[in-house]
């Protein structure tokens, strides 16, 4: 039997504040947590929502550093930019602060104070790579090389984001840092260490023994790290952005953002909370959940209690629902490469929507393993789920009911045998839903409360109280009294999932509480209740709308192409004697033609200067023919004649290659005699 706790504080990982948030964010994190948060509210359970901005790091130094501003400067403009895009969706948090904060810096810093005071750190000198140039040690982020495991150029001292392996600075091949460019030297530094091979046992037991009912992707990342055997953790870093660490002579050390970050959910407790935020992270009655990504799971089934444990008067986490990654229209999403879709521009650009990608996000939550994100699925889900089926449903039953009955719940008849099944399906949602939202399945929860609506669709399209007005107005009745029910439920059961369509319902419908527990009762609505004016709840999402999205994603696409065009090594030198063979001229294109039965190919005619003659060139995917008549061009004249698909080919055009791939002529940049020498 599971402990009955008091209270539940539920965390959500701090996002970074070096850039907006984006639906992968939303889809791992904040969604589930604003759902399984709202849940507990609504059966009037003693529960906090924490969040905030994680505002140290070295990304955060860099992206400063390439702007030219202080970090602050970009903490602020991100912190306001994400805080107002989680209010946007409903992200319900009872507090969003951030690490910048006096709050933080005082209990962080204690924090440390108190595990250095009572000797749980280990001081450790060692040599790390330092920058002779900018005069400083370099954080793992600032220095880039080539990845040992992938060949990728551009991997960070931490992590290949290319193959996704974690590293260190020092496996990196040819390093070099990411301030002055210069490859670093290596010197000697003092850092504090979390011993965590010492409380290896403690985690063996606490996590592989007693809690096995964590998600298997979860349990998975633990055990296989525990089986790695733990190392000693780095927890301060040469730096000058972020929380000092308080020891004498550690001047230009702070501590490692990974230290304070978890730290800062317990200060944003205590800073909405100044005298009784301690019950809610110290008393064995409250339950802790965090909500994070998979790529935060060491830290927070790890390193943030081993922290705890190490300080001793905190409770532990109960559990830690991490999800797998969102892909975007199969590719990872990625910031840097601006392959997202920004909560910021999608409220621009679809406003009012935020219940719709809500939906999509969690009908699509990357629980288990790695979804996709596609811009068709999400026009499908809205089309033809919440526009063709809750909302279709809602507004039948509202409009009839203004129809016949002035909007007023009709009176309540004899029931028929279908009425009778169709009620017992309605009693059972609660069980239904609570069973998956309890351990965390929010997909399938989310499947079981739209059921709801599926069920009253179903009632409605099969009863056909339209037709029976004429002749049995109190059948009519009935059954508009039983859909009014079920719309009511709706109003309940999705208020989790989405928050303003379900308000907008209850507004509605006129009702005035929301309780879990009236759940799968059909007297929400007592006869002759007024309801309010019917209104669209959601709308179709159009082919233009997300053909756009889609457009934007291509654009993308080519300009990262273009920012990653990698120029092809040098080839080995050749003699002048050897260049000066090549006859190279400029010519013009009398006619043109494609290659029958080839994709690739086409015949020109060429006007050398010297002759007009035949060549065939590989252009025909990228250029129709109208498009190059009449175009000068490079050609190299003496280049032994060739026969392509029988067609003697007498030279060749000269071509430059794009980043895309497309093929671009080598033109004179003002118009020149056929037959000019190009030399
Ligand atoms: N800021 C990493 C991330 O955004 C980090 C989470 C901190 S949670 C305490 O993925
Ligand atoms: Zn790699």
């Amino acid at each position: 039997m599971a402990k009955e706790f008091k209270r539940t504080t539920v965390t959500a990982a701090l996002p970074y504040a070096n850039g907006p948030v984006h639906i992968g964010h939303l889809a791992g994190v904040y969604v589930p947590a604003d759902i399984y948060v709202r849940y507990l509210r609504l059966q009037h359970k003693d529960v906090l929502f924490i969040g905030g901005s994680d505002e140290h790091g070295v990304p955060i130094t860099l992206k400063a550093k390439k702007e030219g501003v202080n970090p602050q400067v970009i903490v602020d403009r991100y912190h306001n930019l994400i805080k107002k895009s989680f209010e946007a969706f409903g992200i319900s948090f009872d507090i969003y602060s951030r690490t910048s904060s006096k709050v933080h810096h005082k209990i962080a810093s204690d924090f440390f104070r108190s595990l250095y005071d009572k000797g749980e750190f280990v001081e450790k000198t060692s040599e790390q790579y330092f920058d002779e140039e900018a005069n400083q040690f370099l954080a793992d982020r600032y220095i880039t090389g080539t990845c040992p495991h992938c060949g990728n150029e551009r991997a960070y001292g931490d992590q290949c984001e290319s193959c996704g392996t974690s590293l260190s600075p020092t496996e990196l091949i040819n390093p070099h840092s990411a301030i002055s460019g210069k490859a670093p030297v290596m010197r000697e530094t003092t850092h504090w260490y979390l011993p965590l091979d010492k409380y290896e046992p403690f985690l063996r037991k606490w996590i592989l023994e007693d809690h096995k009912e964590w998600k298997t992707n979860v349990y998975g990342q633990c055990k296989s790290w525990l089986d790695m055997g733990l190392q000693p953790r780095a927890v301060s870093r040469d730096l000058d952005w972020g929380i000092p660490v308080p020891i004498e002579g550690a001047e230009g050390k702070v501590l490692y953002v990974w230290f304070d970050a978890p730290i800062g959910y317990i200060s944003n407790t205590a800073e909405l909370l100044p005298d009784s935020w301690e019950k809610w992270w110290k008393d064995k009655d409250t339950r802790l959940v965090h909500f994070i990504g998979k790529d935060n799971i060491v830290f927070h089934c790890i390193v943030f209690p081993s922290m705890l444990k190490a300080e001793g008067s905190y409770i532990l986490p109960d559990n830690v629902p991490a999800n797998e990654f969102l892909n975007l229209e199969g590719d990872k999403i990625s910031t840097s490469r601006n392959w997202a879709v920004w909560l910021n521009e999608y409220l621009e650009d679809f406003p009012g929507k935020q219940d719709v990608l809500r939906y999509v996000l969690t009908a699509n939550a990357p629980e288990t393993k790695d979804n996709d994100f596609t811009w068709k699925d999400f026009q499908a889900r809205n089309n033809n789920e919440l526009v063709a089926i809750f909302g279709n449903f809602v507004n039948r039953a509202m409009v009839l009911t203004h129809k016949y009955f002035e909007g007023k719940a009709p009176v309540m008849g004899p029931l028929s045998e279908y009425d009778q099944a169709t009620i017992a399906e309605v009693g059972d949602i609660r069980k239904n839903v609570e069973s998956y939202l309890d351990i965390f399945r929010f997909r399938d929860a989310q499947k079981e409360a739209m059921n709801l609506a599926r069920i009253g669709n179903k009632y409605l399209a099969d009863t056909e109280p339209w037709k029976l007005a004429k002749t049995d107005l109190g059948r009519v009745g009935t059954i508009l009294n039983l859909s009014l029910q079920i719309a009511a439920n709706l109003a309940i059961v999705l208020e989790p999932f989405l928050p303003f369509s379900a308000l907008k319902l209850r507004d509605m419908l006129g009702m005035k509480d929301c309780n879990w527990e009236s759940l799968g009762r059909i007297d929400l609505l007592p006869i002759g209740h007024q309801t309010n004016k019917p209104e669209l709840l959601f709308e179709k999402i159009e082919d233009a709308a997300v053909e756009a999205q889609v457009q934007k994603l291509q654009d993308t696409k080519k300009q990262n192409e273009v920012n990653e065009f990698k120029a092809a090594p040098a080839k080995s030198n050749i003699d002048y004697e050897l260049f000066s063979k090549m006859d190279i001229r400029i010519g013009s294109i009398l006619e043109a033609e494609r290659v029958p039965k080839t994709s690739k190919l086409m015949k020109l005619k060429i006007d050398t200067g010297i002759d007009q003659r035949t060549v065939v060139s590989g252009i025909a995917e990228q250029y129709k023919p109208e498009e190059v008549i009449g175009r000068q061009v490079c050609i190299l004249v003496n280049l032994e004649p060739r026969n392509l698909r029988g067609i003697e080919s007498q030279g060749m055009i000269l071509m430059a290659e794009n980043a895309d791939g497309k093929l671009e002529f080598i033109q004179p940049s003002e118009v020149v005699k056929n037959g000019s020498q190009v030399s």
